[in-house]
């Protein structure tokens, strides 16, 4: 793997003031392994509950953000407003920002820019749909979805890429541990072939999709799988601190 093992939990929009402070207090008395970055990105309006009741030892991820300065932009939350309030990170090109909200390829490439310029860190998602697995086009996805980052960023020292196969996302049905691998090492090979060897060699890639407590070890002993980043897992304490501790 490379660098440091990353794992987030996207909480998605999920929970009330009652699970999260249930939540929280579960991660703060769990034990985790120190050698693990651990990264929770909870709905907007819940960033400042738990920033103020949550353990340091976790830092805070924006589930997206406005492509530019903030302003007259309805219903939006800005990069700037994320870092006011202790965020350290943002989740962009999810599946379900792309697919469910209609996102494409070129506005997550600015988003992340304004981000990575703002000083966030960004968790950037790709990664195919069945029928575009099924029809052997899953690199082609994956690359087009990576080039749309690339085009668009100066930098690649503060971004963790979650590679997430959109048919496993939320339906409990988890990539094989080869099938991850075989992506991973894809993408690090593009990386290697359109950045350069060095961004190819320490850029964590991490993994999404069904990633539980049970499936984590496996997925975690492969090369390439540098981490995970965890939706309906991370909303149970205990299996997450045991998803984090499934560094290898
Ligand atoms: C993929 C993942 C977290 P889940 O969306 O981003 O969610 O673990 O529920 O499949």
């Amino acid at each position: 793997g490379s660098g440091k093992f990353f794992v987030g939990g996207n909480w998605k929009c999920n929970g009330t003031k009652d699970s999260i402070t249930k939540l929280v207090s579960d991660l703060n008395s769990a034990k985790l392994e120190t050698d693990v970055d651990v990264v929770v990105a909870p709905p907007f309006v819940y960033i400042d509950q738990v920033k103020n009741t949550l353990s340091d030892r976790i830092e805070i991820s924006g589930q997206n953000s406005w492509v530019g300065k903030g302003g007259a932009f309805t219903g939006e939350i800005s990069v700037e407003q994320l870092k006011d309030i202790g965020a350290k990170w943002v989740i962009l090109g999810h599946s379900e920002r792309r697919h469910v909200i209609g996102e494409d390829d070129q506005f997550i490439g600015k988003k992340a820019a304004y981000a990575l310029s703002e000083g966030l860190g960004v968790i950037a998602c790709i990664g195919e749909k069945l029928e575009e697995r099924e029809s052997g086009k899953t690199f082609d996805v994956c690359f087009q979805q990576l080039k749309a980052f690339a085009d668009a960023v100066s930098s690649w020292d503060n971004i963790v890429i979650a590679y997430e196969p959109v048919w496993a996302i939320g339906t409990g049905k988890v990539a094989t541990p080869l099938q991850a691998q075989e992506v991973h090492v894809a993408v690090r090979d593009w990386l290697k072939k359109n950045i350069s060897a060095e961004v190819a060699s320490k850029t964590r890639i991490i993994y999404g999709g069904s990633v539980n407590g049970g499936n984590c070890a496996e997925l975690a002993k492969q090369e390439d799988i540098d981490g995970f980043l965890v939706g309906g897992a991370s909303l149970k304490g205990p299996e997450f601190a045991t998803i984090v501790n499934s560094v290898t």
